[in-house]
């Protein structure tokens, strides 16, 4: 672990989240402190801010701390700004499917996914409405070095189409957050490759690269394979010992690297109202292991 002079960086498990105290994001940072933040969110994945008081400006130059602003695509933006996402469960929608509500890691049905996302909680529930995060790289890490070499051999196929597509979970009369305009489109249902296992362009860390939200099967292999081999790295990828979860406070901000972690967000608070903004970074397209060996 490195050493912070700027800031204070509390790790909330070792292998994924840190709570990061000592910065106020409504007011330019300086290169020590931007670096550091920046340094924190490699070394941890997933950082945490509490106690923020950002305009929407103030969210987007937090953002372009990380890369440039990339809008998501089918969810409709903010008014005013394209570049901000408005995240929202209305107290009266009960038991209705909720927006990263299942395991995911952001927008891997692009061919080019999203490097980070900044999450900014404006009204937070009471109780619940927490979000978990699983380390991608850690879980990669603990199998078996035969298991993590047929695995850099596979490609896996994405699509939004279950999510986004005209037959999907937000299409039509099933949309289930009233209070969020989604646009289904049959553009969705593209299928897009990505290596299942891919290397961060940074760390050089290898992490598995697959989500039970986006993946659709692996290439090559006879659909019960596939599905065996998914559902095996799905459970894998979220026991306990690398997954964390944060509780949400009002003015709380959530930093994570969508490129060595998934995220969900728990539908468990029926009754109350949740209202988060979201800013997204474009990424590059994911490198594999196999090629980025023969590269080396
Ligand atoms: O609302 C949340 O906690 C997370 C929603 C989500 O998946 C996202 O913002 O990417
Ligand atoms: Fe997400």
């Amino acid at each position: 672990m490195t050493t912070y002079e700027t800031i204070v960086v509390r790790p909330l498990t070792a292998n994924i989240g840190a709570e990061i105290e000592g910065l106020d994001l409504s007011k330019p940072l300086d290169n020590r402190q931007s670096e550091e933040l920046y340094r924190a969110f490699l070394e941890h994945h997933v950082v945490f801010l509490r106690g923020q008081d950002m305009t929407p400006e103030q969210h987007m130059t937090a953002g372009r701390l990380f890369g440039e602003i990339c809008g998501i695509p089918f969810v409709k933006s903010v008014e005013g700004y394209p570049e901000i996402v408005e995240i929202v469960k209305e107290a009266e929608e009960r038991k209705t499917y909720n927006f990263g509500g299942n395991w995911h890691t952001d927008m891997t049905f692009l061919e080019e996914p999203a490097k980070a996302s900044v999450l900014y909680g404006l009204e937070v529930p009471p109780a619940g409405g927490d979000t978990k995060f699983a380390a991608t790289a850690a879980a990669y890490d603990a199998l078996s070095p035969r298991m993590q070499e047929i695995l850099e051999s596979l490609t896996g196929i994405h699509t939004g189409g279950r999510s986004y597509g005209k037959s999907g979970k937000f299409a039509g009369s099933k949309t289930s957050t009233k209070s969020m305009q989604i646009d289904a489109s049959d553009d969705a249902d593209a299928e897009i490759e990505h290596p299942i296992v891919r290397v961060h362009p940074e760390t050089g860390r290898k992490a598995l690269y697959v989500n039970p939200n986006y993946t659709l099967r692996i290439k090559d292999l006879a659909e019960d394979e596939s599905a065996a081999i998914l559902n095996f790295l799905y459970a894998h990828m979220v026991r306990d010992e690398f997954t964390c979860r944060f509780q949400w406070t009002p003015g709380a901000v959530a930093i994570w690297d969508n490129r060595v972690t998934m995220h969900r967000a728990i539908n468990d608070y029926d009754g109350a109202r949740r209202v988060m903004h979201r800013v997204t970074i474009g990424g590059d397209r994911p490198v594999a292991a196999a090629a980025s060996a023969s590269a080396a």
